[in-house]
């Protein structure tokens, strides 16, 4: 697993490289691209006519796939899964992202990809407004703009690729904290961002589900990490300490579960405080078998990379357009498209029965 991450952490850093190097080729083949287009134009055919991603011939395709941050292992996954799609299609992935979370370094790459004219921007969202202005443009340049994991604003979008529904998710962690609790006592959320759509949508769902069925169980703090596991660790670790009758953490940003066990840990808290959060079970495997985290909760990363590479290739290729019903996404078959979200599927729960398998 260490090698897997290292490889992709590895190709992620090539992949920067090259987009530098990319951009001045691509200077170049804009001015040719937009000469050719005034001839074009002059000939009566559109100047704006891209190839089709099955078109076979000719240029492929450029996706640009632009996660939260690079260092983060749950998007280390989503890319692995967006390289599969992209080899199946024949397309061109390129791959950019801050080192850690941070709206205006992805605001700078979106910037650099509109002047290379990329065909597709594939986008997690670090502050969904945020960058919203900044995707606008892609798209009144005619690139196609995905965002996955964590939205930006509709207009901004062409398609969300969301990994499951929002409600599915902020009710699975809410009523899981309800049964490790016995549904009674104090509880604190660790939080990704405070701008991030995805974290604001959850916790939402986590509040509402609160009031609706747990009134003996009180949320008496939510802080953010900034996806960051060391913070995450040292905010858990202040709230251990100011809230002496905490019974459990649960965090909904994947560097949180882990940051938290070690907080949990060290404060000689196991069992004590139960833990619990969206997470990856490599990086909390360990935990949930010593007993420090009792269930961790996710999704199919891979799945959610290789499906927004293909929403946006079909983008590009004009098979997904506005009012479309369903997508056909290779290997993982059809699906749904409501409106303009396309649901990846269900949440998933790992326990110490059944991680080791993941
Ligand atoms: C973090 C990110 C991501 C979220 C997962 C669960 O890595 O914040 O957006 O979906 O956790």
């Amino acid at each position: 697993d260490k090698n897997d991450f290292l490889a992709a952490c590895a190709s992620a850093d090539c992949a920067g490289q090259f987009t530098t190097e990319r951009n001045a080729m691509n200077r170049f083949a804009l001015t040719l691209a937009l000469l050719t287009g005034l001839l074009l134009a002059g000939c009566g055919k559109p100047s704006d006519s891209k190839p089709a991603a099955d078109s076979g011939g000719g240029k492929k395709p450029v996706i640009a796939f632009l996660p939260k941050s690079r260092g983060n292992a749950y998007f280390v996954s989503c890319k692995k899964g967006a390289d599969k799609a992209a080899a199946e299609l024949g397309l061109e992935l390129i791959f950019d992202a801050p080192s850690n979370p941070d709206p205006a370094k992805q605001n700078e790459i979106i910037e650099t990809w509109i002047t290379m004219g990329v065909d597709a921007i594939a986008a997690a969202c670090e502050n969904g407004e945020g960058i919203s202005t900044a995707l606008r443009k892609a798209k009144a340049k005619g690139i196609k703009v995905i965002t996955f994991d964590a939205d930006a604003l509709p207009d901004a979008r062409d398609f969300f690729v969301n990994q499951a529904t929002e409600q599915g998710i902020g009710y699975a962690v809410m009523d899981e904290a309800a049964r490790l609790t016995g549904g009674e006592g104090e509880f604190a959320l660790i939080v990704g961002s405070v701008t991030a759509a995805n974290q604001i949508a959850w916790r939402k769902q986590i509040e509402a589900r609160l009031a609706e069925k747990y009134p003996n169980m009180k949320l008496v703090a939510v802080r953010p990490c900034d996806d960051q596991k060391d913070k995450a660790q040292s905010e858990a670790t202040t709230l251990l300490s100011a809230y002496p009758n905490l019974k459990l953490i649960a965090s909904i940003t994947s560097l949180g579960v882990p940051g938290a066990a070690e907080a949990i840990k060290q404060a000689g808290k196991v069992g004590q405080v139960k833990n619990i959060g969206l997470g990856l079970p490599n990086e909390n495997r360990r935990y949930v078998l010593e007993g420090v985290t009792q269930t961790v909760i996710l999704w199919k990363t891979e799945d959610l990379g290789y499906l927004t590479v293909h929403a946006a290739n079909g983008a590009v290729a004009g098979t997904l357009k506005a009012g479309d019903k369903k997508l056909k996404a290779g290997a993982l078959g059809e699906f749904e498209v409501q409106g303009d979200n396309i649901l990846l599927g269900q949440p998933f729960s790992f326990t110490k029965e059944n991680i080791a398998q993941f």
